[in-house]
């Protein structure tokens, strides 16, 4: 598919793809690494639709120079992958395990070598299950290791990361892990699960401590926000609007950014002690973005639990995931983001935009995804135009380098610029691949 030439980006503006660990890595007992919840999960009967486990994956852990040198031949100036901490702590405490290590020192030196920036996520969901077992993010004590974690990571690797990202999505591991029983842990507390909020927060903000005292890269954190969209114009609506603002976009980013909590559904005070909120407004470098689709709200019926009443969005095309694609979304969050938090906003960088398709090889085991172009061209008119109206966003990463697997729907969403077919684990750029090539990162 031909799309009209890319607006120009300014100069130095990092390009990259993402991934995360267990959704790409598999050998999951290979040098000693521990068990994560998400092995315990994907290992319950009920959990993922198509019954799969990351046990394999991509076998990414055996193949990441095959992959590497996908990056490369692709031209990303950045790769963000994730470490996993129970290869580096099996039991989620005391000394490093060497051997967890070594492949993250592996694959820094090989990226390097290709002229490509490691940029590591220290925490993409994989929790070691033993700390599970004490607790888990409910325990407070869960912080505390985390930042023991990225201390042992950063004196590994503190000299050649270009970027830390602490968390990804925490708010999607509180709701989706803690709140709906979706994702690993499984736990279904609704609004009880703010101390996962709190304690996940408290972690960044020590992990910020632990790793400048080792590196002098910068630091982000990679939330995942969505823009409302109201379906109504009602003071109810409104009220509703505002609601959902505050748990899904403003409840981690406010006390980031030195606000304290928002009120609204969900907090509750009684976790937070003195001290805490200066520990979580550390100052970082840069604010990940990570955007998928804005979210349709309108006012509750009376006898609703939840302050709000979140509508499908019609009238726009739609993922395999069935999420609707707005790019325009995109722009209205960077300007949200900077209208909201004027001068507390650090640069930008959109750590994840992408999207599932169906996407089957041909006879000739071409795959052309002519809709993720599509998908990718729209959102990066969108962060052209936020950088228009004076957004500072100085990065973009792809979700995902490879097809890979999907959490909680396994091996059925496939977002890669790269398809996998997981039987042979043969990899085969997809036409978006060229694309982002040619026409975005060397036009
Ligand atoms: C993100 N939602 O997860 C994650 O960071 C990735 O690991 C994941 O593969 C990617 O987005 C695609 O899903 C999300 O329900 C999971 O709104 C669920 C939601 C959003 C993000």
């Amino acid at each position: 598919m031909t799309t009209a030439p890319m607006p120009e980006f300014p100069a130095g503006f990092r390009w990259g793809v993402s991934t995360s660990a267990y959704q790409i890595e598999g050998a999951v007992t290979a040098d000693g690494r521990g068990p994560s919840i998400w092995d315990t999960f994907a290992h319950s009967p009920g959990r993922i639709v198509d019954g799969s486990t990351g046990d394999e994956a991509c076998d990414h852990y055996h193949r990441y120079a095959e992959d590497v040198a996908l990056l490369a031949e692709l031209g990303v100036s950045a790769y963000r992958f994730s470490i996993a901490w129970p290869r580096v702590q099996p039991t989620g405490e005391g000394a490093a395990n060497p051997g967890g290590l070594d492949f993250y020192d592996r694959l820094v030196d090989e990226l390097l070598g290709h002229g490509v920036d490691p940029v590591a996520t220290l925490f993409h969901w994989d929790l070691p299950q033993a700390l599970e077992d004490a607790g888990g993010w409910l325990n407070r004590d869960t912080a505390a290791r985390f930042a023991e974690y990225a201390d042992l990571v950063a004196a590994r690797l503190g000299d050649r990361v270009k970027l830390w990202i602490t968390l990804n999505e925490p708010f999607i591991h509180m709701s989706l892990g803690h709140g709906m029983g979706v994702h690993a842990p499984g736990w279904m507390l609704l609004f009880d699960a703010f101390p996962v909020a709190h304690h996940q927060l408290l972690g960044h903000g020590l992990a910020v401590s632990a790793l400048r005292a080792r590196s002098t890269s910068p630091i982000a954190i990679a939330n995942n926000y969505s823009p409302v969209r109201l379906q109504g114009d009602t003071d109810a609506d409104r009220a509703a609007g505002n609601a959902y603002d505050a748990l899904h976009n403003r409840l981690f980013t406010d006390p980031l950014l030195g606000r304290g909590y928002p009120e609204g559904p969900g907090f509750d005070p009684a976790v937070v002690r003195d001290g805490d909120l200066d520990v979580i407004a550390a100052p970082i470098d840069v604010l990940g973005v990570n955007y998928y689709n804005p979210t349709g709200i309108r006012a509750a019926e009376e006898d609703s639990p939840l302050p709000f009443e979140i509508v499908p969005l019609e009238g726009y095309p739609r993922t395999a995931f069935d999420w609707p694609v707005v790019p325009d979304g995109l722009r209205d969050l960077l300007l949200w983001l900077r209208d909201t938090y004027g001068e507390a906003l650090p640069p930008i960088q959109v750590t994840e935009s992408g999207c599932a398709y169906d996407d089957v090889p041909d006879a000739d085991g071409q795959v052309d995804d002519p809709d993720r172009i599509a998908y990718l061209d729209g959102h990066l008119r969108a962060v052209r135009a936020a950088i228009d109206e004076g957004v500072d966003v100085t990065g973009y990463f792809v979700w995902s380098l490879l097809d890979n697997w999907e959490w909680a729907e396994g091996f059925t969403k496939r977002f890669g610029l790269v398809h996998v077919d997981y039987a042979t684990q043969r990899r085969t750029p997809k036409s978006s691949y060229g694309w982002y090539r040619d026409r975005v990162i060397k036009p």
